[in-house]
């Protein structure tokens, strides 16, 4: 086996085990999509383009690139632009073959190809290249390079046409353009919102590159151009601006520090918010489940505003502030960059690198304390902040133990809106969240009582943006949920002693149901975290159409699939006529329609929710609850067909 270097040289090295993935092809990446792109609906669709674009973004790490455009073409086809070296076309020695052939048709592991490259760039040197050229029913790229314009075309990962200088040039750089493979994705559209939204956090990340997002499917049409020189400080700003939170200080704190081959970034400001937002980073890719990185920084910001406080004298000397009261209102962006970073974690998303913690640490506690003695104003505001949250948590504690003493939450004594099941063993057991008494009437009658538990939610629920922890431990909507979950809540909340593993939650498919979805959500990110790491909570998933035929009925969940039912059931006939009504809701359904399309775990389908899902509740949460007018109304504007009928 051989590395190839930037010059297309090749260097001979042992081969070893992680190489034989190189002997597989192309045929294992169209075998078993899912392994190298996740899935093959919308989330993998959308991946194809971020490893091409990933590929830019190396180039602009390793500092040769600093303009990359992506458009979404009619007949949603990608195209994605660089304006870096371009990808090398020299013979590589060993294969007789261009590079560029290489890169898009050899299957390779990360690191183990090209020797330059930036220390603590993302490090695969391509490695997606190939893998969307396998997934893609048609790929072309064209480099700019030496003077000259090098096109090669590829099929499902085949060479149609060799490498072909097409022209000359004066400048460098790569495009590709390539169309998804209709035979392997279940989903072919394009979101602009989704790339949009994953360019401009790229944008933000890459202090002064530029990222041209553009649209140029009929109808559709719009471009934006991102570039932003304050990197994560203005992620912190546009993030505060977005959520409608009020700055307590009017700086971003940036702090950044490096040693041996890593980097840390962090920006931070403290808003009027009560929640934390802490966004974190590795080489460019989001850690949602945080890791050492979001470990370092916590550690090192509880200690700093302590040894603060006290320094200052604004903390009396038997007053100490917890992590939680030290983070509150705060919007911090956490961004690491290092040779080899270890993804743990049930989505692979969690930083494990240890070193890691300690280099966050040391620039936290330097930074944040130079910080703070030199702005006292920010030191302050900050200290006083963190002894209002303090306060506040300890009567959130006063609340909970006198909740408790009245109701008798530790005896453990359940609700009436419970209707528990028989079961004891929690990984058997699952406990259906029902909106409104129609509809739980249903499922109590449908469900199988074993190891199904009822608990009907009823009414407005409790706006817990607005409210601090105190108030929702009294709360007369949210009590019962937490007592039959049985694990306490916030920081007290203990996952062995949940009662049930899967929490589905049952609402309709229109906007109130929706609503409610988005309030447990927001109320489990918030106060039960764990539950959905540990991918506990689900979203049941009822159907929308019932089609009849004579005696035969059937259910459908989506339009496509009521169309395909539809032609199933006339069997080609089109006299035949079929029924086709609307489920209006869940509390339409009788007990027997409920158990089989809904509830039956034979038959039902249910969605996990990820912390992403959570993530987005919380925002949509925040933008709508919030005390901020302006962002509401510009997200009402923004999504009014979809809250039409939402009470806020
Ligand atoms: C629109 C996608 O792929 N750009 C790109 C890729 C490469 C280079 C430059 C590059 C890298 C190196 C040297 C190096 C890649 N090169 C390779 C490999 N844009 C896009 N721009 N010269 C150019 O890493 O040393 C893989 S990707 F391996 F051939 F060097």
């Amino acid at each position: 086996m051989s590395d190839l270097l930037e010059n297309g040289t090749a260097t001979q090295h042992e081969y070893n085990a992680s190489e034989i993935q190189v002997l597989e092809g192309l045929e294992a990446v169209r075998k078993r999509p899912g392994m190298y792109i996740g899935s093959t609906s919308a989330s993998g669709l959308h991946h194809l383009v971020y490893e091409i674009v990933d590929n830019a973004i190396d180039e602009a790490l390793a500092g040769y690139c600093t303009e990359i455009s992506v458009t979404i073409n009619p007949g949603n086809s990608i195209t994605v632009v660089d304006n870096g070296r371009g990808i090398p076309v020299d013979i590589q020695a060993q294969t007789g073959k261009p590079a560029l052939e290489v890169v898009y048709t050899i299957l390779h592991a990360g690191g183990k190809f090209g020797g330059g490259g930036y220390k603590v760039s993302g490090g695969l040197h391509g490695v997606g290249a190939s893998v969307v050229n396998a997934c893609s029913e048609w790929l072309e790229v064209r480099v700019h390079k030496n003077g000259q314009i090098y096109e090669m075309k590829f099929s499902r990962g085949k060479v149609t046409q060799a490498m072909t200088v097409i022209g000359e040039t004066d400048h460098t750089g790569t495009e590709v353009t390539f169309q998804p493979d209709p035979e392997m994705f279940e989903e072919l559209e394009y979101s602009y919102e989704t790339l949009h939204r994953r360019m401009r956090e790229q944008a933000f990340l890459n202090a002064g590159l530029k990222i041209i997002m553009t649209d140029a499917r009929p109808g559709q049409e719009q471009t934006e151009e991102m570039c932003y020189e304050g990197g994560i400080r203005e992620f912190v700003t546009f993030i505060n601006d977005d959520r409608g939170t009020e700055p307590i200080h009017p700086q971003v704190i940036y702090m950044a520090g490096e040693k041996e081959d890593a980097m840390a970034e962090i920006a931070m400001q403290y808003t009027d918010s009560y929640n934390e937002l802490i966004v974190s980073f590795a080489n460019n890719i989001h850690t949602p489940e945080g890791g050492m990185h979001e470990e370092g920084f916590k550690r090192a910001l509880t200690g700093v505003i302590n040894a603060y406080g006290k320094k200052m004298k604004l903390l009396k000397d038997d007053d100490k502030l917890s992590g939680d009261d030290c983070r509150e209102g705060l919007t911090c962006i956490i961004s690491v960059k290092l040779t080899e970073a270890q993804f743990e974690g049930q989505t692979k998303a969690k930083l494990g690198n240890s070193e890691i913690r300690t280099l966050v640490s040391n620039v936290v506690t330097k930074a944040l304390m130079e910080f703070l003695e030199e702005n006292p104003s920010v030191g302050k505001a900050v200290i006083e902040k963190a002894l209002l949250a303090s306060q506040a948590r300890a009567a959130a504690r006063k609340a909970r133990d006198s909740v408790r003493r009245k109701t008798g939450l530790e005896s453990g004594q359940m609700s009436d809106k419970l209707q528990d099941c028989n079961e004891r063993d929690p990984s058997l057991c699952e406990i259906y969240i029902v909106e409104g008494d129609s509809s739980a009437g249903s499922a109590i009658q449908g469900r199988d009582s074993r190891f199904q538990a009822i608990l009907s939610m009823w009414g407005k629920m409790l706006n817990v943006e607005k409210a601090r922890a105190d108030k929702i431990y009294g709360n007369d909507k949210l009590y019962p949920l937490i007592v039959a979950l049985g694990a306490g809540i916030g920081e007290e909340f203990n996952i062995e002693k949940l009662r049930y593993h899967k929490i589905i939650i049952m609402a309709d498919a229109d906007v109130d149901g929706s609503h409610i979805r988005t309030l447990l959500l927001t109320f489990f990110f918030r106060y039960m975290r764990p539950l959905i790491e540990n991918g506990y909570v689900y979203s049941a998933v009822p159907p929308l159409y019932k089609l009849t035929r004579g005696r035969t009925t059937r259910v459908a969940y989506s339009d496509e699939q009521r169309d395909a039912i539809s032609a199933e059931l006339r069997g080609g006939n089109p006299n035949i006529k079929v029924d086709i009504s609307r489920f209006k809701g869940l509390g339409e359904m009788d007990p027997h329609e409920l158990w089989e399309t809904t509830m039956d775990p034979e038959q039902r389908s249910l969605r996990r929710i990820t912390l992403g899902d959570a993530i987005s509740a919380d925002k949509i949460f925040s933008v709508l609850m919030g005390e901020e007018v302006e962002p509401r109304r510009r997200w009402i504007e923004k999504n009014a067909r979809y809250v039409e009928n939402l009470d806020i």
